[in-house]
């Protein structure tokens, strides 16, 4: 079994597969914490975890004009400047279910949770590249990153992924390889010793287990990249479906979802009001700057009060503008209606470019299920 030396997981994580382990927290532990605690975090694993020494570990940056450059995690640590970011990491098909409720979509059935939020610290890629031969020059030819990881399926093929040269050596992109997760080493299931986060970018570019950088050309040729994670029209099937006429998926669009209360759920009418809590959070450092709420099926609205800190704490400094990697948690008290028997909460959040969320899924809808931000909607029964 391949996956006999898989790490152990923390019992209250929704499972949606074991093998690989692929699962995501009760919506309401998201709320509870700005940081999401790492046994939390959403887990999205393609294939079984690797095992990889620190000792022996190596990283080897190919493709530019200097020959290849190979790092341990000590010439990581040591030769580089530490960097530390905030920065929430999506899943494409975070909140699927939805989409397979209008109609069969292909993949892992998320939930609202494949969405956390942590610190990651290590050094920039910028850095590295520059140390390994990096010169504006360079970008007349290339044009992608691409990353290796050293988890592998039975045929030897590891996971793989590219983001666009421009953000990874940028200044303003600040994208790590990471080898620290909220201030500890880094997990044996988020990449353990190194990963990248390439922070307002779908979590799928963030490869884990890191091997390899190669600084190219042409974007990663891996399935992951090719033939998957990427948004097609409602009307696409498999039959019809050409995924070399979509682009892959980059930045992701703006989010929000409700996690307390859960649908379905009975409440008490008690004060006779009712409290309402999310997380909202939009791709490419897009910074939310409001979420609207709305108790009667999206009849009237009020604005939610935004956080971002823990709660009691002074909030973390507002970011430079661009560069907002990381959720805003939100919540509202309202009274409720009088005589109400049943409520059907909305929550819709906009961006700092105006982006909003679509209204309903049916127009969103794609054959794999991803980029499902439609307005999230909870029904709950309120008890005399
Ligand atoms: N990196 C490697 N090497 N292997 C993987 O399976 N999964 C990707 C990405 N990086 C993956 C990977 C996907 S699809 C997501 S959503 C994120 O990792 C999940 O990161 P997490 O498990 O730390 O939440
Ligand atoms: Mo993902």
């Amino acid at each position: 079994d391949p996956y006999s030396s898989d790490p152990e997981r923390h019992p209250v994580l929704h499972i949606n597969s074991l093998k690989p382990f692929n699962a995501e927290p009760p919506p309401e532990i998201l709320s509870d914490s700005y940081i999401t605690p790492s046994a939390f975090f959403f887990k999205r694993n393609h294939l079984p975890v690797p095992q990889v020494d620190p000792a022996s570990y190596q990283l080897h940056v190919e493709g530019l004009p200097g020959g290849a450059l190979t790092l341990s995690l000590e010439d990581l640590k040591t030769r580089f400047p530490k960097h530390t970011i905030t920065a929430t990491l999506q899943c494409a098909g975070n909140r699927r279910s939805e989409m397979n409720k209008v109609k069969l979509v292909k993949g892992l059935n998320w939930g609202i949770a494949a969405i956390s939020n942590a610190t990651w610290s290590g050094a920039r890629l910028r850095d590295v590249l520059l140390a390994a031969g990096y010169q504006p020059d360079v970008a007349q030819w290339a044009r992608h990153v691409q990353f290796e990881g050293l988890d592998t399926d039975v045929t030897g093929t590891t996971y793989g992924a590219s983001v666009p040269l421009n953000k990874a050596v940028s200044e303003e992109g600040d994208v790590l390889l990471a080898y620290e997760m909220n201030g500890e080493d880094i997990p044996p299931d988020h990449g353990f010793p190194v990963r990248v986060v390439v922070p307002g970018t779908v979590g799928a570019r963030n490869v884990k287990w890191l091997g390899k950088i190669i600084v190219s050309a042409e974007e990663s040729s891996s399935h992951w990249q090719q033939n998957d994670y990427k948004g097609f029209s409602p009307g696409t099937d498999w039959d019809t479906v050409d995924f070399k006429s979509a682009p892959a998926i980059q930045e992701l669009p703006i989010q929000s979802a409700i996690t307390t209360p859960a649908d379905s759920a009975t409440i008490d009418r008690s004060d006779g009001t009712l409290t309402v809590k999310g997380y909202a959070w939009s791709g490419g450092g897009r910074e939310v700057v409001r979420v609207d709420v709305s108790l009667d099926g999206g009849k009237t609205w009020q604005a939610a009060q935004l956080r971002s800190g823990e709660k009691g704490q002074a909030p973390e400094p507002s970011p430079p503008p661009g560069r907002a990697w990381a959720w805003k948690l939100w919540e509202i008290t309202a009274p409720l209606p009088p005589d109400a028997q049943e409520l059907e909460i909305v929550c819709k959040a906009v961006d700092n470019s105006y982006n909003m969320q679509p209204d309903t899924v049916s127009p969103i809808w794609n054959l794999r299920g991803v980029l499902s931000n439609a307005w999230h909607r909870v029904k709950v029964k309120i008890r005399k």
